[in-house]
């Protein structure tokens, strides 16, 4: 297994409600590290990427459809080099949120040089672009922009356009869609498990086939995880909740199909808000979650 890599970063610039910023904190306060090498893993912690904020003048910008362009573009950048870097260096980055917008530097630095797929695990698309966002928060666009739509800075983060091809992802457990998103969507040739097949058809046969679609990508798979995937009652720290998420296990059981596959090269874990969570619990959730992906069994 590849020695694993913790980079922060604690962004909420990308969101509406602020908190996630403090994400980095809450899921290594829980003994992130020692957890990950108590599994038997080279672990090290690279510390925060560096990441302005609303208090010390991140500046808005002018496109109201766009809040925050610029700031977010300079963090995803540097978030894309970083990852790189770890890359190069052998190991499985594990970067620690933070507001969704982050994935676009994430995903853009890991593919970089490979062909990667993606995995996009989370109750919303993430789909939008400045012609359809309801509400010109950039954590509502990353997908889109990863598959090659949106404002050029975003689309252009990994030097080539798009940083990954729609049939190599498959965005899982979604159930949240705006109505323009939705459209876009249906025709983007992105593969997508919706809350509905999980229900009808569970979670394991959801899982194995969104692996298998996106396993003509040669070089493994990033695995995005937003926490507001799971439902609310059990992951209330999240600052987009929606009713009708997956449950514990389900997720749980994403993770270890996901380890037991062998191809996981990258990973995100992101929107967690520990000022709206109950005593930690949607941090410890993730970092449970983190652990069952890197490989811990039950037996
Ligand atoms: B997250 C939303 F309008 N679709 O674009 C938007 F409902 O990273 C929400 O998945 C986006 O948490 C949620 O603002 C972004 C909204
Ligand atoms: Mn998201
Ligand atoms: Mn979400
Ligand atoms: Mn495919």
């Amino acid at each position: 297994m590849y020695p694993i890599a913790l980079l922060g970063v604690p962004i909420d610039l990308g969101a509406g409600r602020r908190g996630v910023d403090m994400g980095p904190s809450a899921m290594r306060y829980t003994g992130l590290q020692a957890r990950i090498a108590a599994l038997g893993h080279d672990v090290c912690d690279l510390g925060n990427v560096p990441t302005p904020m609303i208090e010390t003048g991140a500046p808005l910008g002018d496109d109201p459809r766009l809040r925050y362009l610029d700031p977010i573009w300079r963090v995803c950048a540097e978030l894309a080099d970083r990852v790189a870097t770890c890359v190069q260096q052998g190991q499985l980055p594990l970067i620690l949120g933070g507001d969704h917008s982050l994935a676009m530097g994430s995903v853009s630095g890991s593919t970089r040089g490979r062909q990667l797929g993606l995995i996009w695990i989370d109750a919303h698309a993430d789909f939008n672009t400045p012609e359809t966002t309801p509400s010109g928060n950039i954590h509502g666009m990353s997908l889109a922009a990863l598959s090659g739509r949106g404002h050029p800075l975003l689309t252009g983060l990994a030097g080539r356009v798009p940083a990954i091809p729609p049939d190599q992802i498959a965005l899982v457990a979604v159930r949240d869609l705006d109505p323009l998103e939705r459209e876009a969507l249906r025709t983007s040739g992105i593969h997508t498990f919706t809350m509905h097949d999980i229900d009808r058809r569970g979670m394991a046969a959801v899982m194995e086939q969104a692996i298998s679609c996106i396993s003509h990508a040669t070089d493994g798979y990033h695995v995005s995880l937003d926490l507001d995937v799971i439902d609310p009652k059990i992951a209330p720290g999240v600052g987009t909740p929606v009713l009708g998420g997956i449950s514990y296990r389900e997720a749980h059981l994403a993770m270890e199909l996901i380890a037991q596959a062998g191809g996981l090269r990258s990973l995100d874990v992101v929107e967690v808000n520990p000022i709206l969570d109950i005593h930690n619990a949607t941090a410890e959730l993730a970092v449970e979650l983190v652990l069952s992906a890197l490989g811990k069994r039950i037996l």
